[in-house]
């Protein structure tokens, strides 16, 4: 009974899955939420509110007895010495910055005592810097600057400079504290820190995550020299190797056997990027299928064939923890946007629903920009959407194709912003809070041109971890995996209505709108 253990290192909570893969289930399944279980950090969400300027932090000590409580809970639903095979994701962009003692802690670890005790004398800067900071939109204009502008940053790194990405945090951190940049001797993020831990050595940074931080070159998959120089003194030396998903990274440290009752000799795979996991755990991780995640924020993802970037500067290129690269695109204006909507109506979802079924794809040429905050996939700063088709639409007084018109204004915007991955999808796998409703299933099955599928997955980030540990440890294959673990929620299969090129021309038109408030 071969079992493989799944860690998703997320914003708010740490959740594992352990899978049986002979018998082709989930044997445990546990969630550590920061804010419930561990309040004495601070942070009711998972990163300690108020910070100024735009930044935003997390305590990693708080990861750290955040893995122990997991390892205690799971440990009274399975036996943890079956467990043989162990794989993990964070959060993507974080860091985590150590001194020296950070080489030798490893080996005078004590189990009486905790993880977050022993390691903190390990730590350069108290705080990491999250994925929600954006206190670094100078340090973004410096890098870029350096470089020859964005477009060079976007062809090397796959992103232009972020303001949440590693790279431009580093800077910052060593513009505002050069005493403690120059004091540290490695900076992880948080997949390759926790990854460390586990193994109780110095873990490398596997290409889907270390995409993330405006530092790796997509040509070589190796940090690149000249966005190393323009981000800050010294930093190689300072950042782990850099390596492919399927890497073996070590085995399990003594403190984990002893404390927590692994078997010794457990394998540990190099952790990845939340995205990249989830990537995997939805069953996409080879060319075809796209994922939509329809949640807060609206996020598409998809393996691709090479490496191609958004010549716009909007999307991201990652690497896909099964080799070749991934694509992610964020969109701000999720689930705001149809909640807005609904409400400005004083509809229930039950009428939203009823609103896309009574009015007809295309909706007779209306149109929506639905932002209702600024925008990042493109970049457009409105704070109210943008109505285009007669009088009383734009005047909100037609309710039922204001919805249609939201809905299938998202899903125009994914397609236009989706164009550059050059993808021609057979499948969209949709998931998150909205996929569940089968009227928006049906508008993205018209959109895309494509089949659209719900999974019956739940925590498809510690599962694509899991799937990771048992494909490279136990040797079997992805297919199979997927089978037993990533199966669509029988009936939930969405066909296109509409005939081929049914939405193009209002595309274009969509496009040209958008065109008028470019920022
Ligand atoms: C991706 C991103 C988030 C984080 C946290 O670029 O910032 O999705 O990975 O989930």
């Amino acid at each position: 009974m071969p079992l493989a253990l799944g860690i998703d290192a997320s914003t708010q909570s740490c959740s594992a899955l352990v899978i049986d893969t002979d018998a082709g289930e989930v044997v445990a399944e546990a969630s550590v939420n920061f804010g419930e279980r561990l309040p004495q950090y601070g942070a009711p969400s998972g990163f300690i509110p108020g910070g100024a300027n735009g930044e935003v932090h997390s305590d990693p000590r708080m990861w750290l007895d955040a893995l122990e409580l997991l390892l205690a809970d799971l440990r009274q639903q399975c036996e943890l010495s079956e467990v043989t095979a162990i794989c993990g994701a964070g959060q993507q962009h974080g860091s985590v910055y150590l001194n020296d003692n950070w080489f030798s802690y490893a080996g005078k670890l004590n189990t009486g005592k905790s993880l977050a005790e022993q390691i903190a004398p390990c730590l350069s800067r108290a705080t990491s810097p999250i994925w929600m900071d954006t206190s670094t939109g100078a340090e973004c204009r410096e890098i870029a600057e350096a470089v020859g502008g964005n477009d060079v940053v976007c062809a090397k790194s796959g992103s232009i400079a972020i303001e949440r990405f590693t790279g431009p945090q580093i800077r910052r951190f060593y513009k505002t504290q050069p005493e403690a940049y120059v004091a540290t001797a490695r900076i992880h993020l948080v997949s390759s820190f926790l990854c460390s831990v586990l193994c109780g050595a110095d873990a490398p940074i596997d290409t889907g995550d270390g995409a993330g931080m405006n530092l790796l070159n997509l040509q070589s998959w190796q940090w690149d020299a000249e966005l190393l120089s323009a981000t800050a003194p010294e930093l190689e030396a300072k950042l782990p190797g850099v390596v492919p998903g399927n890497t073996v990274v070590g085995e399990i440290s003594a403190f984990f056997v002893e404390k927590y009752g692994f078997a010794q000799g457990t394998q540990v795979t190099v952790f990845t990027g939340d995205n990249p996991s989830s990537l995997v755990g939805m069953g996409a991780s080879r060319p075809g299928k796209v994922v939509v995640s329809l949640g807060t924020s609206d996020t598409f993802f998809a393996a691709m064939p090479g490496v191609v970037t958004d010549p716009d500067g909007y999307g991201h290129v990652f690497g896909n923890p099964l080799g070749g690269s991934m694509s992610l695109q964020c969109f701000v204006n999720g689930s705001l946007a149809r909640e807005a909507v609904r409400d400005r109506f004083g509809m229930d979802w039950g009428r939203f629903t009823a609103a896309l079924k009574d009015t007809v794809p295309g909706n007779d040429g209306k149109l929506m920009l639905p932002f209702f905050r600024p925008e990042i996939s493109p970049r457009l700063d409105l704070d109210e959407p943008v109505l285009h088709g007669g009088t009383a639409f734009e005047k909100w007084e037609e309710a039922e194709a204001a919805v249609r018109a939201c809905v299938e204004g998202q899903f125009l915007n994914l397609r236009l912003r989706s164009a550059w991955m050059r993808l021609q999808p057979e499948v969209i796998y949709l998931t998150g809070g909205a996929s569940k409703n089968d009227a928006i299933a049906q508008v993205a099955a018209d959109i895309f041109e494509a089949k659209v599928q719900r999974l019956a997955v739940s925590g498809s980030v510690a599962l694509g971890a899991a799937m990771r540990a048992a494909h490279r440890c136990f040797d079997i294959d992805m297919d199979t995996l997927e089978k037993h673990f990533c199966q669509a929620d029988p009936g939930s299969t969405v066909t296109p209505r509409v005939s081929p090129g049914a939405y193009d021309a209002l595309a274009e038109q969509f496009s040209s709108l958008v065109g008028k408030y470019l920022s």
